[in-house]
Order: C-alpha cells, then sequence, then structure tokens
C-alpha cells in the first residue's frame, strides 16, 4: 500500500514535471507583458532572450553581486547603464522590434547577452 501510494505520487511529480517545463532561452513569459531574466552568478539566464516588442525584461538579482543593466542597439543606449543591486531587479521596457545587445559594464567581457524583439 505505501509502495502503491509512492507510485502515484512519482507519476503525479512526473507528470507535474511536464506541464511545468519552462520554455528553454525563452525568458519565462508569465503570460502578461513582464519577461523575466535571472542574474545567476555572473551570466544573465538565458543570455539568449527573444520576446515581442511593447513588453517588458525584468531583470531578477540572484546572485550575491550588484551588476549592471545595459542596453544597446548598434552602439546606442537604448536603456543607460543601471546597477541592479543583489535580491533586486530592474525593469526594462522594449519598446520597439529588432536587435538589442545586453552588457553588464563591471563584469566585460564574459557577461553580455542578446535580446530579440518580434
Ligand atoms: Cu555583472
Amino acid at each position: 500500500m505505501k509502495l502503491y501510494a509512492l507510485f502515484v505520487m512519482s507519476i503525479m511529480v512526473l507528470a507535474l514535471g511536464c506541464v511545468n517545463t519552462p520554455p528553454v532561452n525563452n525568458g519565462s513569459n508569465n503570460g502578461g507583458n513582464i519577461v523575466e531574466v535571472d542574474i545567476e552568478g555572473f551570466e544573465f539566464v538565458p543570455s539568449s532572450i527573444t520576446l515581442e516588442a511593447g513588453q517588458t525584461l525584468r531583470f531578477v538579482n540572484n546572485s550575491g553581486f550588484a551588476h549592471d543593466i545595459h542596453v544597446k542597439q548598434n552602439g546606442q543606449d537604448v536603456f543607460p547603464k543601471t546597477q541592479v543591486n543583489a535580491g533586486s531587479s530592474v525593469d526594462v521596457p522594449i519598446i520597439n522590434s529588432g536587435t538589442y545587445e545586453l552588457i553588464c559594464d563591471r563584469h566585460l567581457p564574459g557577461m553580455i547577452g542578446t535580446i530579440t524583439a518580434t
């Protein structure tokens, strides 16, 4: 009986896991206008982000360090360098479609990403 309960529970966990699998390399879109990007250690997760023009990127700093959020397009600032402290978040509205560079100035050259707005 105990074994059967364990079996049923593991099937449920597996099923839930399938339903809740987030899209890979797409940020976690909560269905609204916010697309969340995590900062883990010294990287943006995901580092390749796609969203729709008009949505807002929310950078959530889960690392223990301060980072910079800096978004450029063709070398021009779209969102100026802005510090995001450990445990804080910064929202960046992406107005127009196109490809953007995402940069953490203080952790170059490694901490970069690409934003594609369709
Ligand atoms: Cu950084």
